[in-house]
Formats: structure tokens, sequence, C-alpha cells
């Protein structure tokens, strides 16, 4: 008999946000995951699905903010109304051992445990349709492949896992219930329901599938584009087909400025202004967007000017006073370079070309590079600034190498 669920993750319920300020954006913002999590509700209840699934990190915190907890059993209620069950585990985020309030929560949240993973029957008129199996994280850090236990029914016609997991190693995420999609390729069930990577993908796309929704609203700068969950159809075959649907109340975006031609700051306010009246048409919602200025350009010194490039997004801000859809600059990253032939200064006997020479012995040596990266890796290893703060590679070291030939040729011509 054919059904039809939502799969969702990482709603990271009343993620703060810090760092904003208290700006017309801070607001949209510190509402956001709200927002994204009750436009879930409403997709459930519309598609009258059978049920939801939530992999996990439904709240931000382990001490989970009262403001979340309340507005998620109102959630919860809404489906209990509208006939719908739930499904949850919980993720590295929300472990069992955090504080949870006394609350209500209705009968058709069902809340998987921390000690062996379970399996659940979904009935449907009173037939058996599928089973969910899942598990949820006891504390923060789960070291051990918690999917080698996971184990179909083998009575369902249907066989669901839901876990927050780290499934195929990914290295921006913390490395928790470590697993290969090979394995899960081969565990026997129909559906892999995963939460913990926050950029949607589908691992498999054909029985057993693997999916990670990613999260319905983006929370930093690294979670740019269109966020949402998946509707999935389950045919009377057991056919599966999934359908992206979009959730996300505020847009994270990042882009390129080409600056080659531009010589005069009025030209360049005219490009910018352009890119925002775009993506305010474009994503007819608010959008926090962060610019990368690039390209060799006349305007190199007038951008690298100290205060400048704040002072052109301090404008920029307050001409989005009153929009309804903002669109709010996060950053203006510059890495323009001056119009200088660094060929020639690179064979100069002078200070330019010692330093651009030293530069190049570090672009053309592993090693050292290997010595500069070791000094720094403590920082770019620590667990709390990894999730800020991208893994040091040797790519991110000779982009590095780039930017500091650029500033240091700045301050020295
Ligand atoms: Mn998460």
């Amino acid at each position: 008999m054919g059904f039809q669920f939502i799969h969702t993750a990482d709603l990271h319920l009343d993620c703060p946000f810090s760092g904003i300020g208290d700006s017309s954006i801070a607001l949209k913002l510190i509402e956001s995951t709200f927002k994204a999590f009750d436009r879930i509700i409403d997709l459930a209840i519309e598609n009258r699905v059978a049920f939801l699934l939530i992999a996990g990190d439904i709240y931000d915190a382990k001490d989970k903010s009262l403001k979340a907890q309340l507005r998620f059993q109102k959630g919860m209620q809404r489906l209990e109304a509208a006939k719908v069950d739930v499904y949850v585990v919980y993720g590295n985020h929300d472990p069992a051992n955090g504080w949870t309030a006394g609350l209500d929560i209705p009968s058709n949240v069902h809340l998987f445990g921390h000690g062996k993973p379970k399996s659940l029957t979904i009935l449907k008129d009173g037939v058996h349709i599928a089973s969910i199996c899942g598990w949820s994280y006891p504390k923060e850090e789960v070291q051990e492949n918690v999917a080698s236990q996971f184990a179909p029914d083998p009575k369902a016609p249907y066989n669901i896992a839901l876990l927050h997991c780290n499934c195929g190693s990914s290295v921006e995420y913390e490395n928790y219930a470590p697993c290969t999609p090979t394995e899960l390729l081969g565990a026997g069930f129909d559906y892999w329901a995963l939460g913990h990577i926050h950029k949607r993908s589908v691992i498999s796309d054909k029985n057993p599938w693997i999916v990670y929704p990613g999260n319905p609203q983006g929370i930093n700068p690294k979670e740019t584009g269109t966020k949402g969950g998946y509707l999935v159809d389950v045919g009377d075959d057991g056919a599966t087909r999934l359908e992206f649907l979009e959730t996300d109340y505020v847009r994270w975006h990042a882009e390129d400025i080409p600056m080659a031609n531009i010589s005069r700051t009025e030209e360049f306010m005219g490009l910018i202004h352009s890119r925002i009246d775009a993506l305010r048409l474009r994503n007819d919602k608010s959008t926090v967007v962060r610019f990368t200025l690039v390209d060799h350009t006349p305007l190199h010194s007038e951008l690298a000017r100290e205060g400048s490039l704040q002072g052109i997004i301090e404008d920029l801000r307050s001409e989005e006073r009153g929009e309804p859809n903002i669109v709010w600059v996060e950053a203006i990253i510059d890495k323009t370079k001056p119009v200088i032939d660094l060929e020639e200064r690179r064979k100069a006997n002078d200070i330019t070309g010692d330093f651009l020479r030293l530069l190049d012995e570090y672009r053309n040596s592993t090693s050292k590079r290997e010595d500069l990266m070791k000094d720094l890796n403590a920082l770019f290893l620590d667990r709390r600034g990894k999730r800020w703060i991208d893994p040091l590679g040797d790519a991110t070291l000779l982009e590095w190498l780039e930017q500091v030939e650029t500033v240091g040729m700045d301050y020295l011509i």
C-alpha cells in the first residue's frame, strides 16, 4: 500500500545567530529556524503525509531553549490534530543528557531511545506499511559506528532507518556515528533517512535510498542556497520518488563580483546596487549576502583604504530600512589585486623582488608549507572552532599566499 512522508533534519530551533547585532535582519534570522519549522508542519498537513521523520538536531543547544521546546510542542500538536505521526531521533546538538522541560508531548510523537536501535511498526488502516528503525544520541560525542547495529524488520514491506550520522566522513562536520555509503547500501533497508550534514545530498537515488535533506534553514554564511526537506512518495510497488520542498525563511548567498573594468567608486556602487536588486527579485524573501570582489582592478588601492569597505557596507545596510525583503550585506571580501606587472617586479633587485621571491619559495615547496601548517593547526583542529572556520588544507594555504602577496605589495609600494 502506497504512502507519503516528509524527511527533515537539523532544524536547530532557536539558533541564536550571535554576531549579527540587533539589526532588522537579526530579527528575521532569530525567527528563521521557527518559520522554516512551521513551514514543514504546514507542508506535512497540506500533503496529508502518513508521517514526518526528523533525523536529529531539532534543537541548537544541548540544554534546549524553552522557547524552542514550546514552539516544537505547538507544531506537534498541530500535527496531532491533523493525524500525522512524527518519528524523531536526537543528534549531537540535542543529546538525551541535555536539559528538557516538563512539557506534554502529544501521543503522535515517537522519540527513539539511545539503547539498542529499535524498530517501530507503521500501520495504515490496520495494514503494516513500513517499519522505522531509529536511535538517539545519549551524549554529544558518539564515536562508534551505530549504523552497523541497525537491522531491518523482516516482516515489513518497506524499511526505513532514521539516524544522525556522518556517512562518508565529511570533513566539514564532526565525525560522529561514522559510517560508509557501502555499508548502508548493503544493510537491507529501503530508505536511510539521515541527518547531521547540513548540505542536502542524495547519496543513493534508488533502493536503498540514502538521503541527507540538509537543514530547512541555513544558519551560517557557509550554508548558502535553497534549503528545505524531502517529500517522499512510496508507491504501491515500493517505488520511491523524492520531491524537494523549499522551506527557508532567510536565504544565505555568496557571489563574486568581477572588478577588472571598474575604475571609479561610482561604477562600483552601481554594480553592487544592481546585484542587490537582482537578489531581491530572484529570492522573493530576505537574503544575507557575502560579496567577494575579484580581479586586477584600478580601484584596488581605493578599496584597500582603511574603513572603505565597512563604510560601503554600512551605507548599503541603511538603504534596506523598511524593505519587506531585506538584502543584508553580511560582508564584502576584497580579493582584488592592483594593476601592476608582478613578473617585472619579481625580477627586480629590491625589497619587492625579495618579498615576491620568498613567497615563491613557499609556493614551490610542499615541505615549507607543511611546516607552516603545523604551526597553525592547533587553532584549525580545535573542536569549537571547526563549526565556523574551514579546515586548513594546502589549497587554503596557497590561497592565503596569494592574499599575502597582494597585501604585502600594497604596503611595500
Ligand atoms: Mn546539525
